[in-house]
């Protein structure tokens, strides 16, 4: 049925708006927005499939979603009522931008809020890389530790060597000024933009080419969004000018690297080790990497403290609440069209 413009408005406007939590999440946040909209949650993290994901979302004016809900023009026109998305992720490729714009529907995502805890896990997993942390647990779990070794497990030192950062945003600065403040290193940077002088001062980070940056980090450290043409930024030719010593840590998203290639290189011993966070296709990991030594492997927690994630929960829940409260989002990631492709209606607010 389509309603008159009118008597959409008068319906519309006695209803609580109705969103959708697509993953299970901290109850309090859950209780929060029960406060203001009627809820349909998943405290019990059923995982849906795409249809599944459309047809509980058709009669939803919002949601909330994770990294790992696709948002595509399909899923929008299935969803005419849908008016904001709120992702519980600084990243957000799972989203089709220009789908949402084109649907007049809002994005948003949760900056800052995870900036340190990320940039702290990072410069975590590049030390375990370098100095062969998950190895030495295996050895000394598997009972292999019998004697003495000049060279047992001897792997690189962080204090005083280069530290590349691919991708030079919020959270690669925070890994900067952690390389340059805390362990003396020789930071080097890439990015699209260059940072301004300021900002490369408090980060004691120099800007270089690609190039440079593959053939001269000791460590490089992948902190870029994924887009399309971010896809296997680095592959086999970008491994091929790094150094035989050099780790590479990727905490930024699957995709950014060619899994496959980089387990060969490690294999080679192409390039030292390698840290990663983030998969192709995660939850499923390569196979070949799984049989490395020199690649510690974690399970995307880059963000996972407590107060981190309660802290992304919230403000994925204030851009909901803000949003269809009529004040607008906090943390908008596109400007949707104002006469979208199918209407929506603009009365459902708080
Ligand atoms: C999330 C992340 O845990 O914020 C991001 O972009 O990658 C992680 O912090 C993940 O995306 C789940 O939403």
């Amino acid at each position: 049925m389509t309603l008159a413009p009118a008597m959409r408005e008068s319906t519309l406007m006695t209803a609580r708006p109705r969103i959708l939590i697509t993953r299970a999440i901290f109850p309090e946040v859950v209780q929060r927005l029960s406060e203001h909209f009627d809820v349909e949650a998943n405290q019990a993290d059923a995982i849906w499939t795409p249809a599944e994901l459309a047809a509980r979302l058709a009669d939803k004016d919002g949601a909330f979603t994770t990294g790992s809900q696709r948002i595509d023009a399909a899923l929008l026109a299935a969803c005419p009522r849908l008016r904001i998305v709120a992702n519980m992720a600084v990243g957000y490729n799972n989203f089709d931008v220009e789908a949402l714009t084109r649907a007049g529907v809002q994005g948003t995502n949760t900056p800052d809020v995870l900036t340190e805890t990320t940039a702290d896990f990072g410069f975590a997993l590049l030390m375990a890389t370098a100095r062969r942390m998950a190895e030495a647990e295996h050895y000394l779990r598997a009972g292999q530790w019998t004697t003495w070794r000049y060279d047992l497990l001897a792997g690189a030192d962080i204090h005083a060597s280069t530290l590349g950062i691919l991708g030079m945003g919020r959270i690669g600065q925070g890994i900067a000024r952690r390389g340059a403040h805390g362990f003396g290193m020789n930071v080097i940077y890439h990015n699209r933009t260059r940072l301004n002088a300021a900002t490369e001062a408090q980060c004691r980070a120099r800007y270089v080419s690609k190039d440079e940056l593959l053939r001269s980090a000791d460590h490089l450290v992948l902190v870029l969004p994924y887009t399309a043409e971010a896809h296997h930024t680095i592959g086999a030719p970008e491994l091929a000018q790094m150094k035989p010593s050099a780790t590479l840590v990727n905490i930024a998203r699957g995709g950014i690297v060619d899994d496959a290639a980089l387990a060969e290189a490690l294999r080679q011993r192409r390039i030292a080790a390698a840290g990663l966070d983030v998969f192709e296709g995660e939850p499923q990991v390569h196979p070949a990497l799984l049989d490395l030594p020199n690649v510690v492997l974690t399970p995307h927690i880059a963000s996972a403290t407590v107060p981190t994630r309660r802290a992304m929960a919230d403000l994925a829940a204030d851009n909901l609440i803000a949003f269809l409260g009529g004040r607008g989002a906090l943390t908008p990631v596109n400007t949707p069209d104002a006469a979208p492709a199918h209407q929506r209606s603009s009365a459902n607010r708080l």
